[in-house]
């Protein structure tokens, strides 16, 4: 019971902190008492296209609740959130799970990518701090950035702050080699998840785009089906750029799941929602800050809830 309240706490805390940083004034809409007419459906379209909920997305939302309007079967501001909600569900729904799939037996190897500057490296050692003392997994760090000056120094305070092991080679090292390492070091050493830095790099820079094809290439050679998981890290305030981005990282290691960094500060929360339909790639987590505990897993209902929530609330009137 003591459990259960405590990680209920937990949730409410997460959530408070996602409506905190989510600086959308989508909430604002939705006013209790407030009549569904052209000026609010106006409104609404305006808002969600400022907060980047994607115009395919917003088009659609829009359509479903100016039709139930006109059909006499909505009216009010709470019938139309509640669609909208919906509707986001919809979408997120389709894309698959948000859920990281752990092997069964064997390291579980996350490979992570993304332009410089992306939020990489902090993500990796919220990933690591997540996975150590919630998942209760044993957690390894590879240091495949060998390219910038500091990068292994950075990973290494990372791991040796929360406590995970690391393997690293020095400045300039072939980031392919320091993989292959770590890839025997987390066999031998039973670790549950093996995560793989690796240098920023500009989608258009072919050479460097085929690196990591090779860093890639050497991990699924060392173990069974690796990388279980690649992960691109964007920075939640790129827009749409995000997209391009993404094309050409899933062409050279084809991604398989998003990490939105830097949601903290952005009024683009409904970035999240559209960047995982456009891309067809599922949300796995966003970060919420510089610390290893400003990470949340991506929970479609809670976020969108999160999105909607007043801030003004009470947070003990959070579900
Ligand atoms: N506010 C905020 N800052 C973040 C977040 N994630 C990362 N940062 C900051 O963004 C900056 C870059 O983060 P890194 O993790 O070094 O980014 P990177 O992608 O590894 O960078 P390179 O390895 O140089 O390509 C740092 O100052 C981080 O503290 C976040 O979720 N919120
Ligand atoms: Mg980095």
């Amino acid at each position: 019971m003591r459990f259960f309240s405590k990680t209920l706490d937990k949730l409410k805390g997460a959530l408070k902190k996602t409506a905190q940083v989510l600086n959308t004034d989508v909430r604002t809409l939705f006013i209790p008492g407030r009549q569904i007419n052209d000026a609010f459906l106006s409104e609404m379209e305006e808002k969600f296209l400022q907060a980047d909920m994607g115009v395919a997305n917003v088009q659609r939302i829009l359509d479903a609740v100016r039709d139930r309007w006109r059909l006499g079967r909505v009216r009010n501001a709470e019938e139309a959130e509640k669609i909208v909600k919906d509707e986001l569900l919809a979408i997120l729904d389709n894309i698959g799970t948000s859920e990281l799939q752990f092997q069964t037996s064997g390291p579980t190897v996350i490979l992570v990518a993304g332009i410089n500057g992306a939020g990489k490296t902090t993500s990796i050692a919220k990933l690591a701090w997540l996975l150590k003392n919630q998942m209760n997994k044993k957690v390894m760090l590879c240091a495949s950035d060998t390219f910038r000056a500091a990068a292994v120094d950075q990973l290494t305070i990372w791991a040796e702050r929360i406590g995970v092991d690391i393997v690293k080679h020095r400045m300039g090292a072939d980031p392919a080699a320091v993989a292959y390492d770590a890839c025997e070091a987390a066999v031998s050493r039973g670790i549950d998840v093996l995560i793989v830095d690796t240098a920023g790099r500009l989608h258009t820079q072919d050479h460097l785009m085929r690196e990591l094809t090779k860093i890639r290439d050497v991990v699924s050679r060392k173990i069974a089906n690796a990388p279980h998981e690649v992960m691109l890290v964007l920075d939640a305030t790129t827009g749409q750029n995000a997209i391009r981005q993404a094309q050409m990282f899933s062409q050279a290691i084809n991604v398989t799941a998003l990490f939105i960094a830097k949601l903290d500060g952005s009024a683009k929360g409904g970035f999240v929602l559209s960047i995982g339909q456009q891309l067809n790639l599922p949300v796995k987590f966003i970060g919420l800050g510089e610390t290893p505990q400003d990470i949340e897993s991506f929970d479609p209902t809670r976020f969108i809830d999160a999105l909607f929530q007043d801030q003004s609330t009470p947070e003990n009137s959070l579900p």
